[in-house]
């Protein structure tokens, strides 16, 4: 096990590499867990670690339902100011990568904690990807007793009054004046307290706010995504590799699939910039750490299976499907 970057690496680094590789192009059962890391260079912020405030919150004290309960208004804030940025971001080479292992071997699956929806932009196959944390882009109601779920929501802001303030610059040298959007993740950013009225309504209870469709602490990841990781762990045949990228591996029940994969018979290879995002088990002999960013080494490591990315155009997102469970 060593550290690595793939643009220079040593004799030793290069052997490792070349392990890897010779151990992914011989795999058959594969699995990835992504973390937010795999987004950071498009340009959205981690959890943990100086990207994860948000004005003055703990990016993680937003995400519960109590938050949502105590301050919806600021909750909604927070999102929609995350749907914003996670439409204007672009897909990365590394997510292009990970869509073209999929479609280079049949058994790989990958479990992504994402929510921003950079992924399925770069066409990874979608029977081969299972979001375990849900989708900024789904919204369903916030009320116990409705059921209401709405898929693939790209309404931008989702009501008005969730819009990103802007400020308008005089240039002084044209007449039009330049329009800037503010940055809200910044506390000295002004924004207004929102209430019930501000906020998106169900349209099936008429009663419920709407609330984003991602898992929050404390509740259950979605069902068929945890039967379908089941399944596929069931299948016979031990589990060859599983790759921990941009993940701190700290959040549970996500963390877990690297020690069930160890169980199956897999060796683990972790891409991470900081070398002490390990999982919590460490890492055993015939492991790899690879460090860096994950855009730029793991397109590089997984060459000789998926070969060189050609273009890497960013799909339009499907809008307009609309899905109300029950
Ligand atoms: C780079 C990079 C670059 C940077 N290249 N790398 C067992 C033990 C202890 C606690 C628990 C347990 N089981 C459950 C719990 C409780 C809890 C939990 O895990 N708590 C822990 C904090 C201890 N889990 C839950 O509550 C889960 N629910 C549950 O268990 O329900 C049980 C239940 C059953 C039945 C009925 C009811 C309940 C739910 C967890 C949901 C997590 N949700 C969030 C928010 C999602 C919505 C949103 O996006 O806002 O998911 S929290 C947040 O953390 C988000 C992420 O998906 C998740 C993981 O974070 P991630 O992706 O790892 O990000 P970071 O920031 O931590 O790490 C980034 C990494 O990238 C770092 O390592 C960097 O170094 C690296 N990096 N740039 C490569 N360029």
């Amino acid at each position: 096990m060593a550290s690595s970057t793939a643009h220079h690496p040593s004799v030793a680094q290069q052997a490792e590499i070349e392990s890897f590789q010779d151990h992914l192009s011989k795999s058959t059962r594969i699995l990835a867990l992504l973390g937010a890391g795999l987004s950071a260079s498009s340009g959205l912020p981690t959890f943990r670690g100086a990207g994860g405030l948000w004005r003055t919150h703990d990016a993680t004290d937003l995400a519960t339902p109590e938050a949502f309960s105590r301050n919806p208004g600021l909750v909604w804030q927070f999102y929609s100011y995350r749907r914003h940025m996670a439409l204007k971001a672009k897909p990365n080479p590394a997510h292009y990568a990970l869509a073209e292992l999929a479609r280079q071997k049949d058994g790989f699956l990958t479990l992504s904690q994402n929510v921003d929806g950079l992924s399925p932009r770069a066409k990874h196959p979608e029977d081969r990807l299972k979001l375990l944390h849900g989708s900024l882009f789904d919204v369903k109601c916030f009320e116990f007793f409705c059921n209401y779920v709405e898929r693939n929501n790209y309404t931008d802001p989702i009501v008005p009054a969730l819009a990103i303030p802007t400020s308008e610059e005089d240039p002084t040298t044209t007449s039009a004046l330049a329009v800037r959007e503010l940055d809200i993740s910044d506390e000295r950013v002004y924004i207004p307290e929102l209430d019930y009225e501000h906020l998106p309504k169900c349209p099936k209870c008429k009663r419920g706010l709407l609330r984003p469709g991602v898992v929050w602490f404390g509740e259950a990841l979605p069902s068929g995504v945890l039967s379908d990781i089941d399944d596929w762990m069931k299948q016979k045949g031990k589990v060859d590799l599983i790759m921990v990228i941009g993940t701190s591996a700290k959040v549970y029940p996500a963390a877990g699939y690297v020690d069930a994969a160890r169980a199956k018979g897999a060796r683990v290879a972790v891409f991470n910039m900081d070398p002490n995002d390990v999982p919590a088990s460490g890492l055993y002999e015939g492991d790899w750490f690879f460090q860096g960013d994950a855009a730029q080494i793991l397109p590089e490591i997984l060459k000789p299976v998926i070969g060189e990315l050609k273009e890497m155009p960013d799909a339009a997102a499907e809008q307009d499907d609309a899905v109300t469970d029950g």
